[in-house]
């Protein structure tokens, strides 16, 4: 009952070669909503999720970054700001998100052995994990930054309130996301005044520089390792030899303990200040995707105490329970987020956590039904908040229910 409504979001939500992530609010391909989407879609069309990531991927720039944004031609201009004659990047966005797709490749290649699919996106997977590990080792020490919070997904995330207090708010734009969603669900008018003006600034540099907001994110970074991981298993799976991508991720593992790990937990690292932030998001519990993490058991301590009650709440906060400036349902800044959920259940499951994986993954599966496949939760009360029929939420659903 609840697969068949799930399918029927995504089968709402296609526009024929990809998923839009909600047909108001989002209403064209997003890059990490994409990677969840396709690992959703493969237990009903195979086919269409090899397909997502494939239109995914034919957005791809030259120097290997993969767009946050690929935009649908058919949907009027006006529909979501910013837009493409925002970027001037053709028909793209041109900053990035998570790079989860590696996971979602061969996740999708598990659901339906497809050679040449594999083959196909294996030297574009690459050259994408290669412009993260080059181009945007900003800091130096073998992490990627991201140069907007957009690109971290999380998008006004506690810990990048301090980074981006050093950005003057653009004005003269309107906002179309307010026409769809409640203000009290979304980020801020100044918080969107500081995305505006260093999308701006970014694209006048021509995508090249970092400006005032540079940050080194521990879940961005802990999903590139993991990504470089599933790359590793998809050269084997070609008879490619898969001994760089394992290294690869080792590297990023290391850079991520040594530079983030502090006190019990991954926190982000502002690279213009040098100094980490001081929030506990999650993020900062990503890492836990990663199996060889020595760490875990202190992580888990953090995730199961008090800041983020897992196992006793809904989903996974976004934010510390017990932070002042918690609020359970302001997008990135305490509400519990289904792809969130589905990353950390992963994570339990690879460290032993077999009965709170469960836990979690009922969890997330009841509440998804009950908010009509909301797109972030209140963890206190599991009451939605935000788009409804959200298309990751609804793939997750598909996936968990297996
Ligand atoms: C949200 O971000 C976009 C900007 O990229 C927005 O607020 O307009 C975030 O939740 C992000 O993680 C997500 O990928 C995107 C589309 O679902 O929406």
């Amino acid at each position: 009952m609840d697969v068949t409504r799930a399918t029927a979001v995504l089968d709402a939500n296609w526009l024929g070669t990809s998923t839009v992530p909600s047909r108001a609010l989002y209403p064209h391909q997003w890059s990490w909503d994409s990677a969840f989407i396709a690992i959703g879609l493969r237990h009903r069309s195979p086919a269409r999720a090899r397909r997502e990531l494939v239109t995914l991927f034919s957005a791809q720039w030259p120097d290997g970054r993969v767009p946050h944004i690929v935009f649908d031609p058919a949907t009027p201009p006006e529909a979501y700001f910013p837009g493409p004659g925002f970027w001037r990047a053709g028909r793209t966005s041109g900053i990035v998100q998570a790079p989860v797709h590696a996971r979602a490749v061969l996740a999708v290649h598990e659901a339906e052995p497809d050679r040449a699919f594999l083959a196909e996106l294996y030297p574009k997977l690459v050259a994408w994990h290669e412009y993260l590990r080059g181009k945007r080792d900003f800091g130096g020490h073998g992490l990627a930054a991201i140069v907007h919070p957009w690109e971290s997904g999380m998008d006004n995330s506690p810990a990048w309130d301090g980074p981006l207090s050093r950005v003057p708010p653009a004005a003269g734009f309107v906002r179309r996301d307010l026409e769809h969603g409640h203000a009290a669900d979304r980020p801020s008018d100044e918080d969107y005044g500081r995305y505006v003006r260093l999308a701006a600034d970014y694209r006048d540099s021509d995508y090249t520089d970092g400006g005032a907001f540079v940050v080194e994110d521990p879940g961005f970074n802990a999903l590139l390792a993991d990504a470089e991981l599933a790359l590793a298993e998809i050269a084997e799976r070609l008879g490619l030899p898969s001994d760089a991508h394992r290294e690869a991720a080792a590297r990023v593992a290391k850079a991520l303990q040594e530079t983030l790990w502090h006190n019990g937990f991954f926190f982000a690292r502002d690279v213009r200040t040098g100094s980490l932030t001081p929030q506990y998001t999650c993020a900062g519990l990503l890492p836990l995707v990663l199996p060889d993490l020595a760490v875990a058991p202190a992580l888990l301590a953090t995730a199961t105490g008090p800041r983020f009650g897992l196992g006793r709440v809904h989903g996974v906060p976004s934010y510390d329970l017990t932070a002042p400036d918690f609020d359970p349902g302001r997008y990135w800044r305490g509400p519990s987020w289904f792809n969130i959920g589905w990353l950390v259940r992963q994570g339990l499951l690879h460290h032993g956590e077999h009965a709170l994986a469960e836990r979690l993954r009922t969890d997330l599966l009841e509440t998804a039904a009950a908010t009509d496949f909301a797109e972030y939760c209140d963890p206190l009360t599991g009451t939605g908040h935000g788009t409804r029929s959200f298309s990751w939420t609804a793939a997750v659903t598909l996936d968990l229910a297996q």
